[in-house]
């Protein structure tokens, strides 16, 4: 399997690395800090390492090895689609790179000089501790292992390292496309290379441009495309947009993305795309099953968006963190709209390394993620610290860097300090987390509830909500598989009925929020250690719609039915 779900190179070879790799684990060889000489398990990659039997909570170091081939008169490109959480690759013996969060892509290169092949060594670790700022215990599991695909690629001297692409809609209902290119030149000589971009069989070219030494070069064109369709959810059209980079006139490399046409803006409290109001009804996903751990096969991940789409739901926010690349294809193919969220549940500001992690992990996010038509909202930094002064100053850092990388999509967080937030003003879409019913309060108290804390928002003391959209991006209750009450008690199932029935016709029917989104898809896995979230029954989070297996609650037909509704009479 590739990284995406099309074929993004017709001209660079690349080809996957996927399938056994060699493997050591460090649960078989206790005290060991270095690298192993022997590698007596194969494991499959890409995986999760929970899934192996005798290693189901092995959290630790893990070493995979493989032979990788290498092209003469050609650099290569190792693409990491994600590793959990913490990675150091070793080419030949030679220390090569290093990556930390499990969820967003990274590439090394290595030239390799005349040889034919090396020996690659991924050193994986999974461990918590003063390391690791954002991957902590939490109430979800962070996973151990090689955990989504792996690509070899051959590049030339030059190469095309990213291109970005941004639509805009035209007054006269045309669009036009702000194309950024970057180009790497990996040698020490000064290059010249030029550039066509083709894109709904139109073509133009730039350059000759002159690549510096050991340099990027970004090129930026803004082209006037005739002809396409708009992307929305009804219609999710979709284009390839083909950059090929030219030296002299040889086509040297080439790479390939996939766009849709579409705009999103805030006015006022809604939020339009192609200047139309939508509405959000969807269900925040982790990347997790009791087969797979967070390594989810595609069908896995087309059957997850089958049955979100079946309850008649049009949005998914990737709760805690940016998701393998593969679903976010999906959902450009099949018509959701994504809120992508940099990696952050509740952690400590000021853990030692949580502004150099937290920069790296968002900007990778943006930077890999940028043309998906499907994401029209960034998020960052869920239920943090953002009711106090030193808390703001991070909140508006990753914020003010989420805008610098891209200013076409509106930003949000999470809120879980209610009238206690102090960072409103900061972000373009009002986010609020709340379990009314669950945690507080009764069922029959939802409306009440969040009409006060809406009066709060257009209030004089609130921190700078006023009059932006509103999304409740969580609400639920947790339900035991199987658990069936005529007494409606926590963790049953017909308790998780009423809270989301009643929260589904108040949020759904009220006409200053934009966007519901049930907490959660399904069941998950919650880290062991004992934090309170070790007390939920089975260790898992219970609040999903479907259990681990993705087998429907009894709230299944209940959300379906107010999802339904609510779509027939807002549209889309
Ligand atoms: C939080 C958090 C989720 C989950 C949820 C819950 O709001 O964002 O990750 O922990 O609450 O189940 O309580």
């Amino acid at each position: 399997m590739m990284l995406r779900t099309f074929r993004q190179h017709r001209i660079r070879t690349t080809d996957t690395l996927d399938g056994f790799w060699q493997c050591a684990v460090g649960a078989d060889i206790p005290g060991r800090k270095k690298k192993p000489s022997l590698y007596p398990r194969h494991v499959h990659v890409p995986c999760s390492w929970e899934m192996i039997p005798g290693l189901e909570s092995y959290r630790g170091t893990a070493w995979f090895k493989k032979k990788i081939p290498h092209k003469t008169g050609f650099a290569t490109r190792l693409v990491f689609g994600g590793v959990s959480h913490t990675a150091n690759v070793y080419v030949d013996k030679k220390h090569r790179g290093s990556h930390y969060d499990a969820y967003t892509p990274w590439s090394i290169l290595i030239s390799s000089g005349k040889k034919e092949s090396s020996e690659c060594i991924v050193e994986v670790d999974n461990s918590f501790g003063e390391h690791s700022a954002l991957h902590i215990p939490n109430d979800y599991y962070t996973y151990g292992g090689i955990t989504r695909p792996v690509e070899i690629q051959y590049v030339p001297d030059v190469y095309i390292e990213s291109v970005h692409a941004t639509p805009c809609r035209r007054k006269n209902g045309g669009w036009s496309l702000n194309v950024e290119i970057q180009l790497h030149n990996r040698t020490g000589r000064l290059l010249e290379r030029s550039v066509r971009v083709e894109i709904a069989g139109q073509s133009c070219e730039l350059g000759p441009v002159s690549v510096r030494a050991n340099d990027i070069y970004t090129a930026t064109k803004k082209i006037t495309v005739d002809g396409v369709a708009s992307w929305s959810p009804q219609s999710p059209r979709l284009y390839l947009l083909s950059t090929v980079l030219l030296e002299d006139d040889r086509e040297v490399d080439d790479l390939i993305d996939r766009i849709g046409f579409r705009e999103v803006r805030v006015k006022g409290k809604e939020i339009l795309l192609n200047g139309e109001s939508i509405r959000l009804r969807g269900y925040n996903r982790h990347e997790d099953h009791p087969q797979f751990g967070c390594s989810i096969p595609v069908e896995g991940m087309v059957a997850d968006l089958n049955i979100i789409g079946d309850l008649g739901c049009n949005f998914v926010r990737t709760s805690h963190y940016p998701n393998d690349m593969r679903f976010l294809d999906l959902c450009d193919e099949m018509g959701f709209f994504v809120w992508e969220e940099s990696h952050t549940r509740t952690v400590d500001f000021r853990h030692p390394k949580f502004e150099s992690q937290i920069e790296a992990v968002t900007r990778e996010m943006v930077e890999w993620h940028f043309n998906h038509p499907s994401i029209i909202i960034w998020g960052c930094l869920n239920e943090c610290e953002s009711e106090t002064r030193f808390g703001r100053k991070h909140h508006k850092k990753v914020i003010d860097l989420i805008r610098s990388l891209d200013p076409s999509r509106p930003v949000s967080f999470a809120d879980n300090r209610y009238s206690n937030d102090i960072c409103f003003d900061l972000v373009d879409i009002v986010s609020m987390n709340i379990y009314t019913g669950w945690y507080k309060k009764r069922p029959e108290d939802v409306g009440a509830h969040i009409d006060t804390l809406i009066k709060w928002l257009n209030g004089k003391k609130s921190s700078g909500g006023k009059g932006k959209p509103l999304i409740i991006s969580e609400f639920g209750a947790g339900a035991e598989y199987g658990c069936r009450h005529r007494s409606r008690m926590h963790w049953s199932e017909e308790y998780q009925c009423d809270i989301l029935d009643e929260s589904l016709r108040v949020y759904l029917n009220h006409s200053d929020i934009c966007g519901a989104c049930i907490w959660q898809f399904s069941d998950v896995r919650v880290t062991e250690e004992k934090r309170w979230w070790a007390t939920r029954p089975r260790t898992m989070n219970n609040k999903g719609t479907v259990d681990e297996y993705r087998r429907p609650k009894l709230c299944y037909d209940i959300v379906k039915r107010r999802m339904h509704e609510a779509r027939k009479h807002h549209g889309v």
